[in-house]
């Protein structure tokens, strides 16, 4: 039988606006193990629907795509402008998913970077890769350290076989069949939580987008939560990695200027 890769937030939870133990672990542990987890019920669906039109409104424009980072075929990210509704706490600071994140990442971790990776209509799969470089040379070493970064990945619409998902080998963010890349497909698993889910994914784990073959761009927002050393220098030569203006920055809670400390 195939590994269970993703859970659902509970009714109980739910009820508690809560994760609970048993979710945390079980997340936990599937991140420990495969690098990567889909949950679902974690964003309200109409939040997501409101973003996805801010998103259409402002980045789907003649224009907007100046600065975009080309991150393959018809597919490019942008820094998502930390305002409403992208700047909501329920996609900031959501509480289904910071029991998780800091189980993994320890109470101190901040967002490194907020942005949006959307592929156009007739997107090609894109090539394998893992986000970063590994902290150290020695590969084995970088992969047997615990988990410092999680990228959090919300499609602003329902995936479909026809609008793709990404694509993840699980278990590769600690390699242990030695692939090389790229690893064989018949390894891989597409993820398609419910809409109003997410999946998380482990800086270490290598994954690609897969094609988008519906008449409609595939946009998903990717929050990195980290620990606090750690930044990401490779992805943002002509972007912010946390677009956010100093006003904005001033008008949100406490608990989210402490995520953001080091914008
Ligand atoms: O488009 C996707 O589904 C994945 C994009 C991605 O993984 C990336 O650009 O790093």
């Amino acid at each position: 039988m195939s590994e269970q890769l993703v859970y659902s937030v509970s009714e109980e939870d739910l009820g508690n606006q809560q994760a609970g133990p048993a979710l945390v672990e079980q997340t936990r542990a599937c991140m420990q193990k495969n690098g990567a987890v889909g949950i679902n019920n974690v964003f309200d669906t109409a939040l997501l629907e409101r973003v996805h039109q801010a998103y259409i409104d402002r980045y789907e424009v003649v224009g907007a795509e100046a600065n975009n980072k080309q991150v393959g075929d018809k597919r490019s990210m942008l820094a998502v402008e930390i305002k409403p509704p992208f700047s909501d706490v329920e996609l900031l600071l959501n509480p289904f998913l910071m029991p998780i994140v800091t189980r993994l990442l320890g109470a101190d971790c901040i967002l490194d970077a907020y942005t949006a990776v959307s592929s156009l209509p007739g997107a090609a799969d894109q090539h394998v890769h893992v986000d970063y470089p590994y902290l150290f040379e020695d590969e084995a070493l970088s992969q047997s350290l615990p988990t410092y970064t999680i990228t959090v990945a919300v499609p602003l619409l329902p995936l479909t076989p026809l609008t793709g998902t990404t694509r993840i080998w699980p278990g590769s963010h600690r390699n242990p069949s030695g692939w090389k890349e790229p690893p064989p497909i018949k390894d891989s698993v597409s993820l398609f939580p419910e809409f109003g889910g997410c999946y998380l994914f482990d800086a270490r784990l290598q994954h690609g987008g897969t094609a988008n073959l519906s008449d409609r761009s595939r946009p998903i927002l990717y929050l990195v939560y980290t620990r606090p050393w750690w930044r990401d220098y490779t992805n943002f030569s002509n972007q912010k990695p946390l677009n956010i203006d100093a006003a904005e920055l001033a008008t949100l809670s406490d608990p989210i200027k402490t995520l953001f400390r080091f914008a």
